[in-house]
Formats: C-alpha cells, structure tokens, sequence
C-alpha cells in the first residue's frame, strides 16, 4: 500500500527516496496536525494553573501517556516517563541508577552492536566507578554470540545493556532469550534501548521482561525531542531523580526537598507536552496501520533490497538475512567509500545514511569505518529500491568499476 501521501513532505517531493527512517522518520499530517492543534487549542504550561486552560494541557499531556502506555503494553501509565528521547532515557537510567547502585568490583555487559547511546553512558559509568565493562561478541552474521553473552554474566554484573533492534544491522535481538539467561545467572537491573524496536516492531513492555526499556519518538512518525524510558514502579520509587527543578519536588524545605510521585519525580521543568500529543498521534497512526503490517512491508522491501544488492558485484552486505532483520541493509561497494556513494546517490534525490551510525565498536568488528546504509518505512515502495539500486550502479561506472 502506499502510504506516501500520508507525509506532506513527500508528497511535496515526488522524486525523493527517503531511505534514512533509521535516522529519523518523516512526519505524516495528523502528527504534524496535532502539534498545531495542541498550540492552538491548549497551549498552557501543564501541572501549573488553576484555570481552565491550563487543566486542559495538563489532560492533553496525560492523555498523550496513557496512549502510548497502551501503545507499548504498559499497564501502570505512570511508569511511562516522557525524556527527549532513547539517549536521554539511558543517561537518566546510567545517572540515577547506575552512580548510586555500581561500584568497584561490579560488571557491566553490553553488546558490541550497540549505538554509542547505549554504550558510552555504562562505558562512562564503568570508568567513573570502578565497575568493569564487559562486551558481548557478535556471530559472523551479525548475531549476538549467546554462548559469549551466558559467559559474560555472573553475580557480579550489576547491569546488562542491550538493543531491541540494532541501527547498523538491522538485526532483531532475541529479548527474551537474553532476559532469561541475565535473570538465571545475575541480580542485573536489564536495560532495552527500543530506539529502532518501537517504530518496527510490536513491543509489549510487561512481556518483554526487561526493567527499562527506552524510545525516541522521531523514529516512530513522531515529533523531535520527544520520547521515553519505561521502568518498574519499585525500582524508580528507589531512584533520585535525574534533574531537579520544577514539577518534580512535593516540599522544599531550606537545606532539603522531597520528591514528587512518578512520573513528575522524573520530568523536571515545562514539559514537551504538544510533543507528547504528536507521539501518541503517531502511535495511532501506526496502531491503524498495525505493527505487524509494518514489519511485513518493511521485510519485503529489505528482502528485496538485499537480493538485488547482493546481485551487484562488489556489494559486501552486512548482518542477518533480511528475514531476521528490521527494514535496514547495510552494505559497502568496492573500494568507494559510503560517504561518496551517499553524495553520488543524492544526486539522484536518494537519500541514504553513510558512517559509522554511532556504532565505533560495531565498525571495528566488521573491520569497516563506515557503511552505507538504506532503512526503509512505512512510506517506502519499490520504486525507492529501483531508484537505489539504480544509483549504486551509477556509482559503481563513475568510480570506474564495471557494472554488472
Ligand atoms: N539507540 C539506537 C539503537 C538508535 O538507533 C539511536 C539513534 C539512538 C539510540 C539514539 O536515539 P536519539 O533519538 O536519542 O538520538 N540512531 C540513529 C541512527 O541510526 N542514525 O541517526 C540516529
């Protein structure tokens, strides 16, 4: 189905392919509309006013929670803490909990798939503790090494870190696999960036079993700035908030404060709230499309992406087989580097990602400094994969190579 009309800035742009949802995602026009609805409508500084205005932002914002509590399977809404996003999210979780409750001696296991999002916070907190970073290795299809992770894991690992869904690869991490084996053999609090599970995947939170789980809205055809952490109500209610200022305090006394109940505890200062009401208009957006259809459109296109890519000589494709990967191929043409490939496809209004994706320690495993890499949407059809292939073959004849 196409969905591109959806998205007025490429339906403004029929000839671009947006092939860089991965980084972010376009913006169709009821989220776009409901930013401008909220301003319009309800614009006040929520949880402040006693007027009539101000209660309203105060619903809106609270509504646009509980949407997105429905939206990911969480049962308590409070437990939904809005941040500008997966970073924010992790660093709230490496700061509160991680200075208070990791010390000398302690492990940390992480993934060498990770984005630095997910990785530097617990490398940085290691560091600053005393704690060891251990890093789980990945299989030669881009897989996490379980027999390396069970090793990795004992009584001293104090947290396990890992994504739902890698940027780089695309590869769909077995969550429940890894929450099993960290649960038998630590008392580790388990941390899920769902940065690009969220946008591709169904996510249940109270069935993945994992502690905390994070999300960027502007993965998910939602606003900018706009996102999540999720966690359990016993251990936030145990954490010091992150920020301090307004809305999360109940008293505050000269020489002390006490602290706001959940969710405030965590949302210090004016809140985002008309970007809190464009991401629960995105997550009705794609709850009308269906996530499982979704994935369904994205492995189609990716599948057939890989196929014709592979076909290209010269083409070194990354990751799992596109049936156990999200709608991301990662890939490097001969010697030309993706940066020049991206500039050569842009040409052509394609607009793919080229670097290291904020993947270092991803990179120096494949042995690469970068990749280029298309991610596909909702909004993508093969139209898109014509135009990109027919770009990489273009590259290939202006960099000298024969094409195939
Ligand atoms: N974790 C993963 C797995 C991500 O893909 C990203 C962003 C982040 C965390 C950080 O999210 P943020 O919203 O807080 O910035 N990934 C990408 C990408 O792949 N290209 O640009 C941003």
């Amino acid at each position: 189905m196409n969905r591109r009309a959806d998205f007025p800035l490429l339906a403004a742009n029929p000839d671009l392919h947006y092939l860089d949802s991965a980084a972010t995602s376009q913006k169709p026009a009821v989220v776009l509309d409901a930013l401008r609805e909220f301003y319009e409508t309800s614009n006040a500084n929520p949880h402040r006013g006693a007027y009539e205005l101000s209660v309203a932002a105060t619903d809106r914002y609270d509504a646009a929670r509980a949407t997105l509590a429905r939206f990911l399977g969480v049962a308590d809404a409070d437990c939904l803490i809005f941040t500008r996003g997966t970073t924010e999210a992790i660093n709230l979780v490496a700061s509160a909990w991680g200075w208070r409750n990791v010390g000398p001696g302690d492990e940390i296991v992480v993934t060498a798939l990770e984005h630095h999002a997910n990785f530097v916070p617990w490398q940085q907190l290691a560091i600053g503790r005393g704690a060891t970073l251990r890093i789980c290795e990945l299989t030669s299809d881009g897989h996490l090494d379980l027999d390396h992770f069970r090793t990795l894991l004992s009584s001293r690992t104090k947290v396990v870190a890992f994504a739902h869904v890698s940027n780089a690869l695309g590869t769909i991490n077995p969550v429940r696999e890894l929450v099993a084996l960290a649960r038998e053999l630590t008392g580790a609090v388990i941390v899920c960036d769902g940065a690009q599970g969220v946008p591709h995947l169904r996510v249940r939170y109270d069935e993945l079993g994992v502690d905390f789980y994070a999300f960027s809205g502007h993965k998910m055809c939602g606003p900018m700035a706009i996102g999540g952490l999720i966690g359990p109500r016993w251990l936030l209610e145990t954490m010091p908030p992150y920020q301090m200022g307004g809305d999360m305090i109940e008293f505050v006394h000269d020489q002390t404060t006490t602290w706001n109940v959940l969710p405030q505890k965590f949302e210090a200062g004016t809140p985002n709230a008309a970007g809190a009401v464009g991401l629960a208009a995105a997550a009705d957006y794609l709850d009308a499309i269906g996530m499982d259809e979704v994935l369904r459109h994205e492995r189609e296109l990716v599948s057939d992406a890989y196929a014709r890519l592979a076909a290209i000589d010269g083409v070194i494709l990354y990751g799992p087989p596109p049936s156990e990967r999200s709608g991301v191929v990662s890939f490097t043409l001969d010697d030309v580097h993706p940066h020049d490939l991206a500039t050569i496809l842009d040409g052509d209004g394609i607009c793919i990602r080229a670097g290291n994706h904020c993947a270092q320690p991803l990179m120096r495993r494949l042995d690469v400094s970068a990749t280029a890499r298309a991610s596909f949407y909702v909004y993508n059809d093969k139209s898109d994969t014509d135009a990109l292939i027919a770009g990489v073959l273009k590259a290939k004849e202006v960099f000298g190579h024969a094409a195939v």
